[in-house]
């Protein structure tokens, strides 16, 4: 079985996380996702809209997420890759580069970007229709 893992906040859930998750599913058998819990978000700068656990119970929900596991802090993912036997690591490409380190352990591959989407330009565009 060939198992992939990817990292994120995954919050406000939308088309270009959902075109991430498919693909990475794709590149193996099982798809296990770090999800960034709401303390390591702050870490991140990121304030998430869904706590950790309401973002977890919308992941489980997906067909192509295997496996939710917390993703506490930056220095975790060699011990996940090790822990769950990962082959593929999977990011967007926004990290290009940022995860080589792991080539060490796995094969590491950075997938496009969906473009026009992000939870920051849902949040944007919201509060524009908020203000009028
Ligand atoms: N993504 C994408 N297209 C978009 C938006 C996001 O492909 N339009 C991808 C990102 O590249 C990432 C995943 O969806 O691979 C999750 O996005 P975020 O929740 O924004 O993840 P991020 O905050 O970048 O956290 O340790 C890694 C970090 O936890 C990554």
């Amino acid at each position: 079985m060939k198992k992939v893992i990817t990292y994120g906040t995954y919050d406000l859930l939308h088309f270009g996380h959902v075109n991430l998750l498919r693909r990475a599913r794709e590149l193996g058998d099982y798809l296990i996702v770090g999800l960034s819990t709401d303390e390591f978000n702050k870490g991140k700068h990121k304030e998430a809209y869904h706590s950790y656990e309401n973002r977890k119970l919308i992941l489980e929900s997906i067909r192509y997420v295997d496996e939710v596991i917390p993703e506490q802090t930056w220095d975790q993912k060699i011990q996940d890759v090790i822990k769950h036997n990962v082959d593929i690591f999977v990011m967007g490409d926004d990290w290009e580069g940022k995860f080589d380190f792991l080539k060490d352990y796995c094969e590491v591959i950075y997938l496009p970007r969906t473009v026009g989407i992000s939870t920051t330009k849902i949040k944007t565009d919201l509060n524009m229709v908020k203000n009028g």
